[in-house]
């Protein structure tokens, strides 16, 4: 069976297991992005209650320089590593200005996707000819292991998207604290944070009207069915997304529209859903400024400077490593 020849498979087999196995079910939405989910992502961005992307498009292009010199802070080049780095869209406005500024600059994207990979490589190597570049395909957390010995110049690492909204707090504090491990005294952290804000705006995001966050969603049962040899009906499943205010976050599930069996081969399991029974599918958690600034002091960081977007929708927070 082909789950036990990798590793990453039967990682994926043993998490999919627990989680329908326990009560309530869940499934890990860090196992969204396979080559078609990356693709529906890309789609997510444009889409028109996709706030996210554009208020991080407008803190880059209205204020790309400030960005810049707090970046060099006196020094003379720096290596930027973003970790998740998608299609790069965002992240070449910030070059094509660094780059303008005649900066001493390489760029390495780390992504799981080697399509979103070679569709970032491809549209910077024609834009950016120059440019330094260092693609790597794979778990950021593996990764950063191999990024300790760096060359003694600046590291700033970038985290973008409001991706930390993933994790729970907990996960964002032993994420934040492993980055710190391998960052420097001088290196940088950039983290984009989504803002609180108006809960019927942040419920749209992820209920648009065309269905695609549903496709998003849905497209892990297909990659269970694909890679464990799953026999879910999408059919017999209903996306659905709610923002909770008192905690600042966004939920969704997926939820069996009926009682049903699903037998998946290679777990040996078979799964009972009862009607309308929930899977919980992913945590996007949006963030106030109290929360930024305890989440950086509980990993061993200080806040060095925060970008807004004008209607502070979200929030790109420039972090030091704390002396
Ligand atoms: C990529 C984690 C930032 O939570 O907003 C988009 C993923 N999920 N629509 C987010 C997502 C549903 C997205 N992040």
């Amino acid at each position: 069976m082909q789950a036990s020849t990798t590793p990453e498979l039967s990682q994926f087999a043993a998490d999919v297991l627990a989680g329908l196995s326990s009560f309530p079910k869940s499934l890990s939405s860090k196992y969204f992005y396979d080559d078609e989910g990356s693709r529906l992502f890309q789609e997510i961005m444009k889409l028109p209650e996709y706030y996210l992307t554009g208020s991080e498009m407008e803190i880059f292009e209205s204020q790309a320089d400030e960005i810049f010199r707090a970046f060099i802070n006196g020094g003379s080049g720096f290596d930027l590593i973003e970790l998740g780095a998608g299609d790069g869209t965002k992240t070449a406005v910030l070059i094509a200005h660094f780059l303008e500024q005649g900066a001493e600059l390489s760029y390495s994207p780390i992504d799981i996707s080697q399509v979103a990979l070679d569709a970032l490589t491809g549209k910077f190597s024609v834009a950016f000819p120059d440019l330094d570049m260092r693609p790597r395909q794979g778990d950021y957390f593996e990764i950063l292991r191999s990024l300790k010995n760096g060359d003694g110049r600046r590291k700033v690492l970038l985290f973008l998207g409001s991706n930390i909204g993933n994790f729970t707090g907990e996960q964002s504090i032993d994420f934040f604290r492993s980055l710190r491990e391998v960052m420097g005294r001088d290196d940088l952290l950039f983290v984009g944070f989504d803002l609180q804000k108006d809960p019927h705006v942040i419920a749209a995001a992820y209920d648009d009207a065309q269905g695609v966050t549903a496709r998003f969603n849905i497209n892990l049962l297909t990659r269970i069915n694909r890679e464990l040899g799953g026999n879910f009906d999408l059919e017999k499943f209903v996306h659905y997304a709610n923002y909770r205010p008192i905690e600042g976050s966004a939920r969704s599930y997926l939820i069996s529209r009926e009682k049903q069996v699903v037998h998946i081969e290679a777990l040996e399991s078979d799964f009972a859903f009862d009607q309308w029974e929930p899977v919980f599918m992913e945590i996007s958690q949006k963030y106030n400024m109290r929360m930024i600034e305890s989440l950086s002091e509980a990993s061993g960081f200080e806040i060095k400077e925060n970008f807004f977007d004008g209607r502070r929708y979200y929030c790109d927070s420039l972090w030091r490593v704390e002396s």
